[in-house]
């Protein structure tokens, strides 16, 4: 699980993705809508990609779950493309939802990770992340690949667009050639995540908190956990804490928290106040050299800097790895987790 971490795919899927977005790079641009259907961690990619797609390219996006997807009488034309996100390929919600939008006059487009997979052969265009394949079955570098493809698209289309300057674009392009170098730095915390498990490997109830571009990687945390620990996790956006699940705050609650420096960053600092106000532990993601969360914080997870479309590549590493720990200690086999399927063909 921890090779299946390791950042390298970003020059492999740029150069696929662009063969596959070039040829419908009108399509996108004027594009109606982008609607993306995928299920569990692809899902969430989904979600980053909304922020992304509509951040950079000013087009609306909906994310929806395949499976639900597919059994509901959607609204489409031919002026809306639908993504398709698997890393099988072969996940028959996904594909019947593809197939539905598809009868309806949209444009499918796919991200997948096995070559020749069914989903792949169904849509129009795409591009293959080439991850390498996912040893275990829950994804880990997928998601990473998935959002590295989805943040080109988005990159592309804004560009084309012109919602995305030129000096922005460049900008992002930069710092984009820097994650490499950041995921292993953030790998390097693996000791120290280590520590933390061995304090919670016992807890029942896990939150998961963020804003922003980070609320997709706290569900992707949470559901990290549910399938390898089988610990139960929820993930939430932190503003809607306050709406319900502040309730379940006291003591024992474990609450980790996304906190990266962003333009959420001080909203998130109040979200970890009304936490501890409940004696909640907070296990803080932060971005390094922060002072402000750490000295509430009970422990403190530091993540190299970087710009808030490209964070959840690096935020997700740490959750990862403490899912994984956690898992282990446990005794749980993180490669096979019970009544799972690596891809849910029925
Ligand atoms: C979707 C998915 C995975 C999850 C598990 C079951 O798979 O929900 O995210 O970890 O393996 O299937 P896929 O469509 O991305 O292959």
């Amino acid at each position: 699980i921890l090779d299946s971490m390791r950042g390298r795919m970003i020059a492999e899927s740029d150069h696929l993705m662009m063969a596959g977005i070039r040829e419908f790079e009108n399509k996108f641009v004027n594009a109606n809508r982008i609607i993306i259907v995928a299920c569990g961690t692809s899902w969430h990619a989904g979600l980053v990609a909304e922020y992304l797609i509509e951040d950079l390219a000013r087009i609306p996006v909906e994310v929806e779950y395949a499976s639900e997807f597919r059994y509901r009488n959607p609204i489409l034309n031919e002026r809306d493309i639908v993504i398709a996100i698997s890393q099988s390929g072969e996940t028959a919600d996904t594909l019947a939802a593809l197939e539905l939008a598809k009868s309806k006059g949209a444009t499918i487009f796919g991200i997948c990770n096995v070559v020749g997979s069914s989903i792949a052969r169904a849509t129009d265009a795409g591009a293959y992340t080439h991850a390498g394949p996912e040893i275990g079955v829950a994804s880990t570098k997928a998601f990473t690949a998935q959002v590295t493809v989805l943040t080109l698209i988005a990159m592309i289309i804004g560009s084309k667009r012109g919602t995305l300057e030129t000096t922005k674009l460049r900008e992002l392009m930069v710092e984009l050639e820097t994650i490499p170098s950041k995921v292993e730095e953030a790998l390097q915390l693996n000791e120290q995540i280590v520590q933390i498990s061995e304090q919670y490997k016992d807890a029942t109830n896990f939150l998961y908190l963020g804003r922003g571009y980070n609320f997709p990687v706290a569900l992707e945390g949470a559901l990290k956990l549910k399938e390898i620990s089988y610990i139960h996790a929820e993930g939430y956006p932190a503003a809607e804490m306050k709406h319900g699940p502040i309730a379940l705050i006291d003591e024992q609650m474990p609450v980790v928290v996304i906190a990266t420096k962003d333009s959420s960053y001080e909203k998130i600092v109040s979200n970890v106040q009304e936490v501890k106000a409940r004696k909640g532990k907070v296990i803080a993601v932060v971005t390094e050299g922060d002072t402000t969360i750490p000295a509430m914080a009970d422990h403190v997870i530091e993540i190299p800097e970087t710009s808030e479309h490209l964070m959840p590549l690096l935020s997700v590493i740490p959750l990862q790895l403490l899912s994984y720990h956690i898992a282990v200690m446990r005794g749980c086999n993180v490669d096979q987790p019970r009544n799972l399927a690596k891809s849910v063909t029925v």
